[in-house]
């Protein structure tokens, strides 16, 4: 709590007091609001086969383990949220990017844009490093907050469960993410263009042409590329099934198989080859392709599906921590590379949980060991898919 009334200050430009928590006893987390009837319930969701397992069960966190200066919010799967559900949320990023700017950020016309454009800024050093899932855990965090802070929004990020969808058997184009009336619009029309890294089967390219962020109702101000200037455009997708068959069950399993902290992170992320799946590029390869904003190393919180995306992956993260064979370990222990790719520690050495990052002017400065614990001075846990 007090922790989050610092990045309220930090919001509203005010100095952050440091007075020391009083950290009470761990409450229960939120239940989740009934479902309403729903008749437009998620197909994808309904017609999974019982193909793969996973490996890992669904955890319960102990008590014993937590932290939590607040009541926990329950993160739910896209497909599980109401129809009235989804469309508050959407609602709350369109008001996101409505509120005027706080960053300093170039480009950055509004707080959404404040996301872009941090993340654009640190990008070359938060990616293939040891401290990329807790960055970014940090990141859609502080995003959730404030959607609920500065939007009246009520519920959780809500994460995108591909691995269901993949299972669904439906192609991409019909997955109810990407619808028009209830999601975030689907792919762009078609688009010659460069294809430096040779995506294959790229289909799109061009303008999302319908929904809640077509332009100009929605608009990417900043990049391509590490340009932080004005440059308003649309919101492109660029599908390449190919990619987004990567986030599948099987190779979340694989992620899962790992005994510490350092070997999680590096199978999360992997290698930045396209013929060597990675459930972190499925998302933003699958739906991003060559020309996609998603897709855009820099820029992709410019797409609203970055933060389900990434809420996912933290989603697997969490439910790797929360097994009781890697309790406590998972909730003290970092390591990985300072400096990208450098894993046989020549040039920079370790992340230790003392490591501080940062998220530019949208919340203080937090050590590595405060965000292990999704119920310490963050406050949240997820919701079965
Ligand atoms: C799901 O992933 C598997 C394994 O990559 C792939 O064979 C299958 O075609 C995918 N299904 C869909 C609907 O994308
Ligand atoms: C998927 O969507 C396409 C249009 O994009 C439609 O023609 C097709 O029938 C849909 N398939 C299913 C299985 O719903
Ligand atoms: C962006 O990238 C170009 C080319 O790599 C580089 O010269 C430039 O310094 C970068 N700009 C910023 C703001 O990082
Ligand atoms: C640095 O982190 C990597 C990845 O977790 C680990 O394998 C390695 O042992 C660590 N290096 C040292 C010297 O601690
Ligand atoms: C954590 C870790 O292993 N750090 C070492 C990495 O390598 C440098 C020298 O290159 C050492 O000083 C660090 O202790
Ligand atoms: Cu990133």
């Amino acid at each position: 709590m007090r922790f989050w009334r610092a990045v309220t200050a930090s919001l509203l430009g005010l100095a952050i007091s440091s007075s020391a928590a009083v950290l009470p006893r761990c409450p229960a987390p939120v239940a989740a609001p009934a479902l309403e009837e729903d008749a437009s319930a998620d197909t994808a969701g309904a017609l999974r086969p019982s193909t793969v397992t996973p490996l890992l069960p669904w955890p319960t966190p102990s008590k014993s383990y937590c932290n939590a200066r607040c009541t926990p919010i329950v993160r739910k799967s896209w497909r599980k949220l109401t129809n009235t559900e989804k469309s508050k949320y959407i609602a709350a990023v369109q008001c996101l990017a409505k509120k005027k700017s706080i960053s300093g950020i170039p480009g950055a016309q509004n707080i959404f844009d404040d996301f872009q454009g941090t993340h654009s800024e640190q990008t070359p050093a938060i990616h293939w490093v040891g401290h990329f899932v807790l960055w970014h855990r940090y990141f859609v965090a502080t995003y959730e907050y404030y959607l609920r802070n500065l939007c009246g929004y009520t519920g959780a990020q809500p994460y995108w469960d591909w691995e269901y969808d993949n299972a669904s058997g439906l192609d991409m184009a019909n997955w109810s993410i990407f619808s028009p009336t209830t999601g975030f619009g689907g792919n762009g029309p078609y688009q010659a263009g460069d294809n430096p890294f040779g995506i294959p089967d790229r289909t799109g390219g061009g303008c999302v042409p319908s929904g809640p962020f077509a332009f100009p109702k929605f608009t990417v101000n900043m990049g391509p590329g590490n340009s932080t200037g004005y440059n308003p455009h649309c919101l492109t997708r660029d599908f390449s099934r190919p990619l987004m068959k990567w986030g599948s069950q099987t190779n979340i399993n694989w992620v899962w198989d790992t005994p510490d902290y350092g070997h999680f992170t590096r199978r999360l992320e992997n290698v930045p080859d396209f013929t060597i799946p990675n459930i972190h590029g499925s998302g933003h390869f699958g739906v991003g392709g060559a020309l996609g904003t998603i897709g855009d190393a820099f820029n992709s919180p410019g797409d609203p599906l970055f933060y389900l995306h990434h809420a996912n992956l933290d989603r697997v993260f969490w439910q790797w921590q929360w097994q009781k064979k890697n309790l406590p370990r998972s909730l003290s222990e970092v390591s990985g590379p300072i400096i990208p790719f450098d894993y046989n520690n020549l040039s920079g050495g370790n992340v230790t949980a003392s490591f501080q990052i940062n998220i530019g002017k949208l919340a203080p400065n937090a050590p590595l060991s405060a965000l292990l614990n999704t119920q310490d001075i963050l406050c949240y846990t997820y919701e079965k898919p």
